[in-house]
């Protein structure tokens, strides 16, 4: 009967440590910049799940990790708290969206509480608090200010039956409003942008170094890149040729493919072209085509032939131009063609686009696809084919004088010819656009701009910020837009000619909350500013985690407001000269999605609800109403698949530290993570069997060294006794497996992607220091103590609990160090092996020798063995009878 055998109650240890924590725990300090950690800020939406815990957990054991490792850090928490669903539950609920979420607040900050996260609430911030948006309206004036916040028209999705503007996430598939089921029309209106396009090359520039070393994930660079989408092309012009109407006399279309000029067989505009909207008043059938586009599919392929009108290839005037790139092409308006990007036209080259290949082989099935290029100068061009050849490659007969010449080459001549007889411009462009930050939404940070008939869009001086969202009667409550129906909040009076005027009821983007939230962590209760110079030093963000969800949207506009606070002086850190190496996220981690256990019915395919499925064979869980046998699969976790788990019942059943260690050990960051509840049986019987290992052993003496205990035992190997060498042999292989540990887990933990494996590189630890019974005190203290500190980032209260026992009165674990090898490695090498020898193929006899060192390689390996033997008694005989050969003991197959 062991007496150190506890029934250890995890969730007691959590509440203890807790509590100890909040009063015992001073707050990290150092004079360097700290180590900034931060998990992506969640939306309050009223609980915690599973996908957060897991984020929580791995920046907490981040952060607790690098504060063993005496860096000062910096862990902060916030809440992302603007945006649709408060106010759309403020809708359905008649009660205001401040109140439902300051509620969720408060739920979800127990939630991460529980979880035994060292969060900075004092640092806590919410972007829906007017000590928070006063200064994301600075922000906004600080880019009004140099025309980087401008006005222009862009489409809308309008509700014509609730008369309000509609976000897209509240238009359904079908192109309707959520609320009012009204077929949902794009309208003109004057919105407000940041001029993101001005640090286009600046973010497109810092990605270098962000790929570097795989600071961030390869995907999300490339992502970044992609939507900044520079690339270099030309626009060319068409002259049109119009029967009866008058649209200009060319149109001008952007492309990146000039060597597949000769390819064009029709053109094709945007609903919004300009000559479009013109034929569009005198053509009541193309408006009725028009008003069918909104809603389609990005991918469709749906057009419309504008009747007399016809487009020329500018290549038509050049005399050795085939005809068959002369004749007169015909102009579609296309649902595929952008109305914003490029010059909101197409030149069609069904031969080498697939979009172009996809809509032409819809609208003209028997006529031939032009292939004006190919792969390499002999193959053959068959004139139809049913896929286009999209890579560069040589241009063909086809292509009339440019045969035999490579697409780069031939692109440019093209262009150059053009451009001298005035039909071609050379340009760069660059998918991104510039960023439309209105919102015609209450639940926002208001746009800080008063509207004055003589005076223009005002600014709001600074002394009248924040400008608050005014109190709104939601009992009963319309949809639209609030901030427009509410007189006190509308009228006011010009900061300018002090004449009547009307605020802006425009709120912002919740995005361009998130744009900054980082930079104010590091100043959260500055009244006058966003954040000072000085608190600007804790920047950048040294390890940056969430979701791959925001890999595009959301890192890229926190980068640009990031460069543009660096342009402005508002991070000292940077020089001018440094604008584009100024990078918010030095680290970026993306975790892997939670998946939960799914039952579903065989036969329908229904998911089953837990009272639908029988589950008292775990290996054979059948659908209770028809005794067949369930599907059981790992899916994304979601309401209509029944198959969520709640974060704090799970803490309640098993405690925090067992979830946390479960959570690490289950799945490497980046991977999926198939929730089993089963398998945290495996982590708590560990915490529970190291836990009692330390009770057994017990205060640890710190007074001996263990790395001089062992050297001056080494020195006296060749004298010890069987029971003295069989003790050194214990203390060697603790010993050696401690400093191993700490070499592997250190890796680890700054690499981080794979803090799976230091779980269960602590447990192999916690196994051999079980079985070396036999290891002498001093060596499996110093053990325990060493792992004690290992295991405190991943399961900090059985941490602060075993240290309590080793080091009593030593204050909290998070105090010491984490541990560092000792130079210990060669003392502690495993002093003989035991090997079998075979000679000729014959079995010999056995020899002890001891093992190679770890450097040898393979090649090495067996000469080495091969000398060791011969050294042996055995190893000599084998000479001796060896036909006085050169010594060939070969063969040597070792055998433990
Ligand atoms: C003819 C062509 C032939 C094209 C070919 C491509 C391949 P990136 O590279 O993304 O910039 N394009 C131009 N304006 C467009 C618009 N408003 N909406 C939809 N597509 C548009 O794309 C540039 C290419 O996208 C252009 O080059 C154009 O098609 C198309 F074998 O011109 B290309
Ligand atoms: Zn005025």
């Amino acid at each position: 009967q062991r007496r150190w055998r506890t029934s250890l109650d995890f969730n007691a240890l959590d509440t203890k440590w807790r509590q100890k924590w909040k009063t015992e725990l001073p707050p990290s300090a150092s004079d360097t910049k700290p180590r900034y950690v931060l998990p992506m800020f969640p939306y309050p939406s009223g609980t915690l799940h599973l996908g957060h815990l897991r984020v929580y957990t791995i920046a907490d054991v981040v952060a607790r990790y690098r504060k063993l490792k005496g860096d000062e850090v910096v862990l902060p928490m916030g809440w992302d708290a603007f945006g649709l669903p408060a106010e759309n539950a403020a809708l359905e609920r008649g009660i205001p969206p401040g109140e439902w979420t300051t509620s969720n607040i408060a739920r979800m900050k127990e939630q991460l509480e529980v979880m035994n996260g060292s969060w900075d609430w004092d640092r806590e911030l919410t972007t829906c608090d007017p000590n928070f948006y006063k200064h994301t309206q600075k922000l906004f004036l600080m880019l009004h200010e140099r025309g980087l916040a401008y006005q222009a028209e862009a489409e809308v999705n309008y509700d014509p039956i609730d008369k309000t503007v509609l976000a897209n996430e509240q238009v359904d598939a079908n192109g309707c409003s959520w609320r009012s089921g009204a077929k949902v029309e794009k309208r003109k209106l004057k919105q407000w942008f940041f001029k993101i396009s001005e640090f286009q090359e600046a973010l497109l520039n810092g990605l270098d170094e962000l790929e570097k070393d795989s600071a961030w994930p390869k995907m999300v660079v490339s992502q970044q890149r992609n939507w900044l989408g520079k690339s270099t092309g030309a626009t060319v012009k068409f002259p049109v040729m119009a029967l009866g109407h008058s649209v200009g006399t060319a149109i001008e279309v952007f492309t990146t493919r000039p060597d597949t000029l000769f390819g064009v067989q029709y053109i094709a505009l945007a609903a919004t072209h300009p000559t479009v909207r013109q034929l569009a008043k005198a053509d009541p059938e193309l408006q009725a085509f028009l008003d069918t586009l909104p809603g389609l599919p990005a991918d469709s392929k749906v057009g419309y032939l504008l009747p007399g009108l016809r487009a020329v290839n500018p290549l038509a005037y050049h005399e050795e131009t085939p005809d068959a790139t002369k004749a007169s092409l015909p102009v579609y308006v296309a649902s595929y063609v952008l109305g914003d990007y490029g010059e909101g036209a197409v030149m069609g080259v069904p031969g080498h686009d697939v979009r172009d290949h996809a809509f032409w082989t819809k609208h003209h099935a028997d006529e031939p696809v032009r292939m004006v290029l190919a792969a390499s100068e002999d193959e053959s061009t068959t004139v139809m084919k049913n896929e286009p050849y999209i890579g560069e490659g040589t241009l063909t007969e086809h292509s009339g004088p440019y045969e035999g010449k490579s697409s780069t080459v031939a692109g440019e001549m093209i262009v150059k010819m053009l451009e001298h007889a005035g039909l071609a411009t050379p340009v760069e462009k660059w998918r991104l656009r510039d960023w439309l930050i209105s919102r015609q939404r209450y639940w926002g940070t208001p746009i800080p701009i008063v509207h004055c008939d003589s005076c223009g869009a005002v600014p709001v001086p600074d002394e009248d910020l924040p400008v608050k969202l005014p109190e709104v009667e939601w009992a009963g409550g319309k949809a639209g837009n609030a901030l427009e129906t509410s007189p006190e909040f509308v009228e006011t009076t010009c900061p300018k000619c002090k004449g009547s005027a009307k605020r802006d009821t425009d709120t912002m983007d919740t995005f361009v909350d998130s744009s900054w939230y980082y930079a104010r962590f590091a100043d959260p209760q500055n009244a006058k500013e966003l954040l000072s110079a000085e608190a600007a030093q804790a920047l950048p963000v040294d390890v940056y985690l969430g979701g791959i969800e925001h890999a595009i949207l959301h890192l890229l506009y926190a980068r640009f407001i990031y460069k543009f606070l660096a342009s402005i002086n508002v991070l000292p850190q940077y020089s001018e000269d440094r604008v584009a190496a100024a990078e918010p996220f030095q680290r970026l981690i993306t975790q892997g999605m939670v998946q939960g256990r799914t039952y579903s019915d065989p036969d329908t395919g229904k998911f089953l609800k837990p009272d639908e499925v029988d589950l008292s064979d775990p290996s054979k869980p059948t659908v209770v109403a028809t005794g067949r046998e369930a599907n059981m699969t790992f899916e994304k976790m979601s309401k209509s698949k029944y198959n969520g788990v709640d974060p704090t019942e799970f803490i309640a059943r098993y405690g925090a530290d067992p979830t946390r260690a479960h959570i690490i050990f289950q799945a490497p960051v980046a991977d999926l993570l198939n929730w089993d509840e089963e398998k945290i049986s495996g982590v708590t019987r560990w915490l529970k069997r190291l836990h009692d290992q330390v009770s057994e052993i017990g205060e640890a003496s710190t007074s001996q060294s263990v790395k001089d205990v062992l050297s001056e035992r080494h020195s006296r190997l060749a004298t010890m006794d069987k029971e003295e060498l069989a003790q050194w042999d214990a203390d060697s292989t603790v010993w050696r497996e401690v400093q191993k540990t700490i070499k592997s887990i250190t890796g680890t933990y700054d690499e981080i992607y794979y803090i799976n494996t230091v779980v269960s590189d602590l447990m192999s630890l916690t196994n051999v220091m079980a079985g070396q019974k036999n290891a002498s005190p001093v060596v499996r203290q110093q053990a325990a103590v060493e792992l004690t500190r290992m295991l405190a980032p991943i399961a900090p209260a059985v941490a602060e609990e075993c240290w309590s026992v080793l080091c009593p009165g030593a204050g909290s674990v998070f105090t010491s160090k984490f541990p560092e090898m000792d130079g210990s490695e060669d003392l502690v090498q495993p002093r003989e092996q035991t090997w079998t020898v075979q000679v000729n193929g014959k079995q010999r006899g056995v020899v002890e020798i001891a093992p190679p060192p770890d450097a040898l390689s393979d090649e090495e390996l067996g000469p080495w063995m091969t000398e060791a033997i011969l050294k042996t008694d055995l190893g000599r005989r084998a000479k001796r009878k060896g036909n006085n050969k050169s010594p060939q003991p070969v063969d040597l197959r070792a055998a433990k």
